[in-house]
């Protein structure tokens, strides 16, 4: 007889197709997670994030289904399943999910709750996936569990199916609770560290938060820099911070303005404006896009052409009359006033016209691309 890779014994039909269901969600979910969170996977596949992320989010909902469909429907009452082997996906499952919320819905939390429901998003999902693993390779190989309490079989009692919910609940928002930080690394955390002090001149503004999506600041080299000017263009180039600091300069004041409530009045910005850019490359008549790359190799952002063009968007690498520190995105940062601070994307290093949009980095996670106020 042909060896079955996941024999379920004496399982009826139902209870097989639901644990393929969660077998599959669950594997696509830490694939697809991984490639949204690991870096070196997410700049190569960054086109295709905004579909992945859509594919993680419905292999979530499948997952959850999966798992909670005994709450609805009646499952035949057989003891088949062990104790912990509905508990633990159960009940991390359901604090994953939970920390998943804020990343998904991002408009319905504060930036304390998203970052710390970032950090646990992923590292309760690492340690499903280990136990997944643990779980497969016991029953791939027909090891046998040893005889405990948690290992008993049991009836798939609705009961039991909601006290392990409400326990993974309960994880999950002491798991999101700025609360638990105390128990994060502070590199681990998302978006910023507040109150990073480097040597502010007097009268350069300081921010309230220099945010960054990786756990630290690129530290870009200025005798490496190559600015890439690229994409549906005639002359594609590569600058050196030299040559685009001998561009025209243009100098502007402007209020800077976070989606989460701060704001800096009048800032100083000098920078080279886009129209340059646009002189020296030629863009195509349907580059109808600007799309914007960071050192960090994560970040990204995008702009209409119309928008990029507007006279108040600058590629800026000054600040109140000093060059960038690196937390604000030296040597180059876009700024747009009149939108969002989460379009001013910092670390720049290659501007690439385009056909199409490219979400940005925030709007793949449910900002809008507009980001006027
Ligand atoms: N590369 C990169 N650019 C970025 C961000 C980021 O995390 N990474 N955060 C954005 C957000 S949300 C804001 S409000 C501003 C904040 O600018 P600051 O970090 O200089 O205060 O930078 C934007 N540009
Ligand atoms: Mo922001």
């Amino acid at each position: 007889m042909k060896k079955k890779w996941f024999p379920h014994g004496k399982w009826p039909q139902f209870y097989v197709m639901l644990h393929y269901y969660t077998i599959v969600s669950f594997i696509g979910l830490l694939i697809t997670g991984l490639a949204l969170y690991l870096p070196f996977l997410h700049v190569a596949l960054i086109r295709y994030l905004s579909i992945l992320y859509d594919i993680h989010i419905l292999l979530g909902i499948l997952f959850f289904l999966s798992l909670f469909s005994p709450l609805i429907l009646r499952l035949p009452r057989t003891k088949h399943i062990r104790i912990i082997d509905w508990f633990m996906p159960i009940a991390f499952g359901m604090a994953i999910v939970l920390a998943g919320m804020p990343l998904w819905q991002i408009t319905w939390f504060s930036a304390d709750w998203r970052e710390t429901a970032f950090s646990w998003h992923g590292n309760l999902a690492y340690f499903l996936g280990f136990w997944f693993i643990v779980h497969g390779v016991f029953k791939a190989f027909g090891f046998k569990y040893p005889e405990t309490q948690a290992t008993k079989k049991m009836d798939p009692e609705r009961r039991r199916f909601i006290k392990w919910g409400v326990t993974g609940l309960v994880g999950g928002v002491l798991a999101m609770t700025p609360f638990s930080q105390l128990f994060l690394q502070q590199g681990n955390r998302l978006g910023g560290t507040p109150g990073v002090n480097t040597s502010v001149a007097t009268g350069v503004h300081d921010f309230p938060e220099y945010f960054t999506v990786t756990n630290s600041y690129p530290k870009v080299r200025i005798d490496k820099y190559q600015l890439q000017v690229d994409g549906l263009v005639a002359a594609p180039a590569s600058l050196s911070f030299e040559q685009l600091a001998a561009l025209p300069v243009t100098t502007e004041t402007k209020d800077f303005q976070c989606v989460t409530g701060w704001a800096v009045p009048n800032v100083r910005w000098e920078g080279i404006h886009l129209k340059e850019l646009v002189q020296l490359v030629k863009p195509a008549p349907d580059a109808a896009f600007v799309t914007f790359y960071s050192a960090d190799g994560v970040y990204t952002e995008s702009l209409t052409l119309q928008e990029a063009l507007e006279a108040d968007v600058l590629l800026a690498f000054k600040m109140d009359g000093q060059s960038l520190r690196v937390e604000q995105g030296y040597p180059l940062r876009l700024v747009v006033p009149r939108m969002y601070g989460y379009k001013s994307i910092k670390w720049v290093n290659r501007v690439e016209f385009a056909r199409t949009r490219v979400q940005g980095y925030w709007e793949q996670r449910g900002y809008p691309a507009e980001a006027a106020f």
